[in-house]
């Protein structure tokens, strides 16, 4: 079968580094190493402690030295896996690692598909499918925030969270179905009122969890925010100053931009994906005019405008254009160019949004758009109760699907319905988030979501 194999794979990345890991996982994995594995003077040394790193060298089959190495033995089950684990650490330059894999799968190794060690970490029962997600995102992880996220779900308090509303409805379920299964025992029925104040207690544990979703998106996947503008405002130059590298091209002729720029930010642990554009304005140049066209593409798809105007200019028809077009985005009013005497009415901007004086060309004000993004975005509330945040769409539509059939199974309940139906949806409600930590999941999904993790891990 296939669990017992043994995996090898590289689980450093590919690239040069002071270390690299090739790791195996399987019963196999102690002996394949002795046949590999010499002390510096040429000695093999057989049965390795657990858990103590040992010095010597990788040596092939005509014990010509490969690389020298530290290797670590960690047996079953105190291991990522629960399966003796061995890690030989060489050198970590693509032809040692490439070679000691190529030696190991020759002693008897196969290659770990993506995610194996990890779904053997899940099928051992080390961790729930819930964690598994928490440690590839872990890995995934460009700021702060998404680390801390994927750390809670990781080490399982989003598990415990949801295993303990499944438990509620398990509970419901229990008592309902003996009171179906035994009728001769005359089992009394409890009180529909008392079913229901359970699942209005589940419905409101499922309901802060689907609330967290909209801000595990931000956390997860960022945000977009266009700047626009018409030309020569100094939208380049903000995206400039926001990345504090010369990214884009910045002249004084209006329609220096032609394309979209995209960049990332970290802005206090926050992803930011950033996009310069070509200033708004009637032209007939074709080019322009394609730039024009991509900038308006990009404002439907903004989380959050930078609405760039320029402070030594009357406000014109131009900006009033703009203004319309971004009415009902999340919009910041950049005003550019403070430096140079102030035409600019200020009243003129009739959107009711955030106002930052600034100027690119003195670096001023941009900490102040920074941090007005930040606030824009996080409105003060990512300091949930626990950290605990729904940042995987899997997880967010199992809560959904729960949802439904609690609601379901409350209706039933007041409406009548004679309680084995009721217990139906209480059913599908468990499996619904048994999905989430695996407790009820089918062997596809489980292959679809770990073939989506790195090699590896
Ligand atoms: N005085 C002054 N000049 C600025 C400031 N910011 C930008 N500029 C100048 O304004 C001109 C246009 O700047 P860009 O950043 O290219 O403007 P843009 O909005 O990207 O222009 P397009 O790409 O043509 O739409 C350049 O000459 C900049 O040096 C500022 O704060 N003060
Ligand atoms: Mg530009």
């Amino acid at each position: 079968m296939e669990m017992e194999d043994t995996i090898a794979a590289i689980s450093t990345p590919i690239g040069v580094g002071g270390i690299g890991i090739v790791r195996m996982s399987g019963s196999k994995s102690q002996e394949i190493l002795n046949r590999i594995f010499r002390t510096k003077s040429g000695k093999q040394l057989t049965g390795l402690e657990d858990r103590r790193f040992y010095y010597g060298h990788i040596v092939d089959g005509q014990g010509q030295v490969i690389d020298e190495v530290l290797v670590v033995v960690m047996k079953a089950p105190h291991s990522y896996t629960k399966e003796d684990v061995v890690e030989i650490h060489c050198h970590g330059g693509i032809i040692p690692l490439r070679q000691i894999l190529k030696l190991v799968i020759e002693c008897g190794a196969r290659l770990a598909q993506p995610g194996e060690f990890t779904k053997r970490a899940f099928l051992n029962g080390r961790i729930d499918l819930a964690q598994a997600e928490g440690i590839m995102e872990l890995i995934y992880s460009q700021t702060e925030i998404q680390a801390r996220a994927s750390i809670k779900h990781m080490e399982g308090a989003l598990s415990e969270k949801i295993r303990g509303i499944r438990g509620k409805l398990l509970n419901v379920m229990a008592h309902i179905e003996v009171t179906i299964d035994y009728p001769e025992e005359d089992i009394e029925e409890l009180p529909r009122e008392n079913y229901l104040q359970d699942l209005d207690e589940v419905m409101k544990e499922i309901d802060y969890l689907l609330s967290t979703a909209e801000q595990g998106k931000i956390i997860r996947h960022g945000i977009k925010v266009v700047i626009v503008g018409k030309p020569n405002v100094g939208k380049s130059s903000l995206l400039n100053a926001l990345l504090k590298e010369n990214r884009a091209i910045v002249t004084d002729i209006p329609g220096t931009t032609r394309d979209v720029i995209e960049e990332s930010l970290n802005i206090n642990g926050l992803l930011v994906r950033i996009l310069d554009t070509a200033g708004i304005r009637e032209t007939t140049d074709i080019v322009e005019e394609l730039g024009v066209e991509r900038s308006r593409k990009s404002i439907e798809e903004a989380d959050l405008v930078l609405w760039v105007l320029d402070a030594s200019r009357p406000f014109d028809d131009e900006d009033k254009r703009i203004m319309a077009e971004i009415a009902d985005k999340k919009v910041i009013a950049v005003v550019n160019k403070i430096d140079k005497p102030i035409v600019l009415d200020l009243n003129d901007i009739e959107l009711n949004v955030p106002v930052i004086r600034a100027s690119m060309i003195l670096n001023k004000g941009i900490e102040d758009i920074e941090r007005c993004i930040y606030d824009a975005v996080m409105e003060g509330k990512v300091e949930s109760d626990d950290g605990i945040f729904i940042t995987n769409l899997r997880h967010q539509e199992a809560l959904m699907r729960a949802k439904e059939h609690v609601v379901e199974a409350m209706k039933a309940l007041e409406g009548g319905i004679p309680v084995d139906l009721v217990s139906i949806d209480i059913r599908e409600a468990c499996d619904a988030l048994g999905a989430i930590t695996g407790e009820a999941v089918t062997e596809d999904l489980i292959e679809k979501i770990f073939s989506e993790f790195c090699v590896g891990k």
